[in-house]
Order: C-alpha cells, then structure tokens, then sequence
C-alpha cells in the first residue's frame, strides 16, 4: 500500500458538497481527512471567490502508479462540472495530487512532490495537520516551511469531521 496526499480544492459552486463528491469518487480508502479551511485565492491574475480546501490522506494498492492516480483524479474533476479553462479560472471542485508516497517526478504533467505544497499554506496546514511528520525529499521536515507562508489568509472553518455531516 501507498499514502497518497490529494489537495481538494472549490471556489464555485456548493464548494463544502463538492469537495466530499470527489473525495469519495476517486474509490480509494480514506485513511485521514483534514480540517476544512476556508483560503482567500493565491497565485491567481483576477478577483475570484474564497476557496474552501482541504487535504485527504488516501490508501493506493501496491501495484498502483502515481499516474494512474492523476488520471482517476481528472475524471472525477471531470464528473463534478470541472470546466478546464486556461491558467488558473475559478472551479468547481479541484483535486490536485500532493504526494505519492516518496516518489519524486519532473515530469511537467505531473510533478511530485507538488510544487505548490512548500508555498501555500492552504496546503501546507491541512497537510501537516494530518502527516505531522512528513519530509521533504531533502530529509528536511515539512513542517519547518509553515512559518514562510504562515502570513497567507487561511482560516480553519470546520473541524475534521466535516465530510460525514453532509448527506449525499
Ligand atoms: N487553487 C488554485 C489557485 N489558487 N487559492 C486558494 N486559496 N485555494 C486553492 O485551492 C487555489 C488557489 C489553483 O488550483
Ligand atoms: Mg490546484
Ligand atoms: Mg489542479
């Protein structure tokens, strides 16, 4: 088995709906879901809606790529109203891959770990909420970064229970 790290991201839509819609499409066990967060956007060109994020611990048989983890995670954006439109538009639900276990890729399709994770606290905090311990492929830990992002405007909204309290 391999841990993988998956970024649940929505800035449209019932975003709270969403992001448990996808969380359960994908089909893999959960091992760890954290708190839900609300973020002001970062990184994009104009004005959108607050986001809300959250990141999810999933559990992927041993014979299992990370690309093929990229590919089932397209198709439920996709299955959820994902509109893929150019640079960073406002969306419906956003399932970015983190990590796959220790695997390291340069690939531009998929990079791994996630460039974004060091630099984006709505990342970051959900993800050390839930793997204290992880490690940068350098052995450095995770967690030594929050304080770089720690200024970024991200709120805890609801605690780690917050997918069960939805009905489908
Ligand atoms: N996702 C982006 C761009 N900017 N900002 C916040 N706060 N949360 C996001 O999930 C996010 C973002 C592109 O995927
Ligand atoms: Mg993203
Ligand atoms: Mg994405």
């Amino acid at each position: 088995m391999t841990e993988a790290a998956i970024g649940l991201g929505a800035n449209l839509g019932d975003r709270r709906r969403s992001l448990r819609a996808g969380l359960l499409g994908v089909g893999l066990p959960i091992a760890a879901v954290s708190s839900l967060y609300e973020s002001a956007p970062v990184e994009t060109d104009a004005a959108q809606p607050r986001y809300l994020n959250a990141v999810a611990i999933l559990e992927c048989p041993s014979q299992m790529a990370p690309e093929e983890l990229l590919a089932a995670l397209l198709r439920v954006e996709a299955v959820h109203g994902r509109v893929r439109g150019p640079g960073k538009a406002p969306r419906t639900l956003d399932l970015d891959l983190l990590l796959f276990g220790a695997e390291v890729r340069s690939d531009p399709e998929l990079l791994l770990p996630h460039p974004g994770l060091v630099r984006r606290r709505f990342v970051l905090q959900p993800l050390l909420e839930v793997r204290h311990a992880l490690r940068a492929p350098d052995g450095s830990p995770l967690s030594e970064r929050l304080s770089e992002c720690a200024g970024q405007d991200v709120a805890r909204v609801e605690g780690r229970c917050w997918w069960w309290r939805i009905s489908s």
